[in-house]
């Protein structure tokens, strides 16, 4: 028996999930499978078609294992909670490696380990890995299905989850696979939980273990993982595809792999306008995706909510697309008032990850509404009460749920041509300094600020939260290769463009997160946001001017939208207060961090940050 004629598992309804390649699968895909199954040597292999029947059976299969509890269909039909091993609830960068041949190609934001060594310690690791378990083989497309701008992947799993969860995240199974032929580039990626079973031996609900490695290979555009059925960590088309291997094909190919946000704004005249937005963790960018305006006439639609890969098009302009299908956002602080878009997104058809369940089959979570239950059971499956002293839900759980649920998506999200983009904006989360929006002079000095975005640490920075980190253009835990060949690349895309002859999208700064000296937020944020973007787009229309300052333009006074807002005109002024002193300090540190990346940090940018500091020292 080969292992292509393995048993097929049986899921409790009786549903027979595909043991065998459709016909006209490529060579290259099955040798490749059979050649890890001989490796890993799974009980069965299953090849997922993406259909609601086979999603279906692995809730059930899940289910009946103690994985997955399905929630009050009443409450939140087609709709499951899953709790996580506690020692697997999130990205983990400190296993994370970036294996190219040379150390340098990955550069000072990225772990690195030689391939060879690498692939020496995986072939330990995955040997016999799988025993016990089925290995699924799950062929996905990264952007709608036939877009020129959309690339291929398979990824290999132990984990029914991630099986799960990358048919809502991904375009997957039959109709990604039929997109594939003998000449199709796609990328390789393996993944185990890395706990196999003895024969006999009972499952746990979230098998992992506790060694972990999410490793990459940009010259072979491969990604192993092992250890972990988290995120990003185990749904490889999201970071380690979308943005790690692809920046490496895009800074090749001459594209943009980017950990931005897309949406349209509609203007009360009905003009249209696509914005691409780079933010840290935990900066509210699902709420940017989501927003709401509350200034007249305007509309905010979604396109994507974390990744955009962005091309020039036949038309020399800027065009994105959003490569997945599907949010995988953050759950607390997600709440009908500060979010109500994404609650509705969430009513029906999600997978909760980590949150807490309600004594009425439903789920919770801090910020979900004002007041918390009387009675909860927590992330962790214990009785939990207001008093407990301790969260319901895991700071980073999870809600997984394809994009088409959002009521807010836009018309054109899935055009395969992608949408044109008037303006990036660079956001981070600072407390001091850094004003609610500037305009960049140009588009290198835009390639500057995208460069030197900071903000404070995440639970996936594993950092003490409140330090001040360095991230730029929100990639640095999601670069495939050094970030300073990517600021280079982006100052190469921006002659690229100009030579097109296309508009050449604006650069914009933004910082909602600036304090007075008591520590409260001056900016009220959230539906607010939409005068930042009026602005942005008054500008881009020649509507309005701008004031000329070291660090760019700003609003002239009462050049932004303030009719019906309650924010006083000293905390406005004290949003845009150029604060020399901390901006010198800044530039000064930007410096120094540059200087951790050498000689490849391109001569623009040290230009920029000498004009800088001549602009602030007159
Ligand atoms: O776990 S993910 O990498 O998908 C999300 C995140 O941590 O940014
Ligand atoms: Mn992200």
């Amino acid at each position: 028996m080969t292992l292509l004629d393995s048993p097929a598992p049986t899921a409790p309804d009786g549903y027979r999930f595909r043991t065998q390649p459709p016909v006209g699968t490529p060579a290259s895909i099955v040798d490749w499978v059979e050649g890890v199954a001989a490796r890993t040597r799974p009980d069965a292999i299953v090849w997922a078609d993406g259909s609601q029947e086979e999603f279906d059976a692995l809730a059930e299969l899940m289910v009946s294992r103690g994985t997955m509890i399905r929630l009050n269909p009443e409450k939140r039909p087609n709709s499951y909670l899953v709790r996580s091993n506690p020692a697997d609830v999130a990205r983990v960068e400190s296993r994370t490696f970036i294996c190219s041949l040379q150390r340098e190609d990955a550069g000072p934001t990225n772990n690195w380990v030689h391939p060879e060594q690498m692939r020496d310690t995986l072939d330990g690791l995955f040997d016999g890995v799988m025993q016990g378990r089925t290995m699924y083989v799950i062929p996905f497309s990264m952007g709608p299905i036939g877009s020129p701008l959309s690339r291929y992947g398979v990824q290999l799993t132990d984990s029914p989850y991630v099986v799960a969860s990358m048919r809502i995240m991904t375009r997957m199974g039959e109709r990604a696979l039929e997109r594939i032929t003998e000449t199709t580039p796609w990328v390789k990626a393996a993944h185990t939980v890395g706990y196999p079973l003895a024969p006999g031996q009972q499952d746990i609900p979230w098998p992992s273990n506790e060694l972990k490695y999410i490793t990459h290979f940009p010259e072979s555009r491969e990604i192993w993982s092992y250890g972990s059925a988290y995120g990003g960590n185990a749904l490889l088309a999201k970071k380690s595809f979308a943005l790690r291997i692809a920046s490496v094909l895009a800074h090749d190919e001459g594209w943009l792999a980017e950990h931005m946000l897309l949406i349209k704004a509609t203007n009360p005249e009905g003009k249209e306008f696509h914005l691409a937005g780079a933010f840290p963790s935990a900066c509210g960018k699902t709420n940017l995706a989501m927003l709401q305006p509350t200034i007249p006439g305007w509309k905010v639609e979604t396109v994507g909510d974390d990744i955009a890969w962005l091309g020039i098009g036949d038309d020399g302009q800027l065009r994105a697309i959003n490569p997945e299908a599907g949010f995988f956002g953050v759950a607390p602080g997600t709440g009908w008032s500060t979010n109500a878009v994404a609650m509705e997104t969430i009513q029906s058809d999600t997978i909760f990850t980590n949150v807490a369940l309600t004594d009425d089959g439903d789920v919770w979570w801090e910020g979900a509404t004002k007041e918390p239950p009387a009675h909860l059971i927590d992330w962790q499956g214990n009785d939990w009460t207001p008093d407990s002293g301790r969260p319901a839900a895991h700071p980073n759980s999870r809600f997984t749920v394809s994009a088409a649920n959002c009521p807010s998506i836009s018309d054109d999200w899935e055009d395969p041509r992608g949408v044109a983009i008037d303006a990036i904006i660079f956001g981070g989360r600072r407390a001091t300094t850094v004003p609610l929006v500037v305009e960049a002079r140009d588009w290198a000095h835009g390639v500057y600020l995208g460069a030197t975005v900071s903000s404070e640490a995440t639970a996936a920075a594993e950092a003490t939260v409140g330090t001040l980190r360095r991230d730029p253009f929100a990639m640095a835990p999601f670069y495939g290769y050094n970030a300073a060949d990517h600021w280079k690349h982006w100052l190469e895309i921006g002659r690229r463009l100009r030579a097109a002859g296309g508009k050449v999208p604006r650069i914009f700064q933004v910082n909602w997160f600036r304090k007075d000296a008591n520590g409260k937020f001056l900016w009220p944020g959230f539906g607010e946001n939409s005068r930042v973007l009026e602005w942005m787009f008054s500008r881009i229309e020649g509507q309005t001017a701008a004031k000329e300052t070291p660090i760019g333009l700003v609003p002239v006074d009462g050049g932004l939208n303030t009719t019906g807002l309650d924010v006083s005109s000293e905390a406005l002024a004290e949003l845009f207060r150029l604060d020399t002193a901390g901006l010198l300090s800044d530039a000064e540190d930007a410096a120094a961090y540059f200087d951790g990346f050498g000689e490849r940090v391109p001569a623009e940018l040290r230009t920029e940050i000498a004009a800088l500091r001549e602009r602030l020292a007159s």
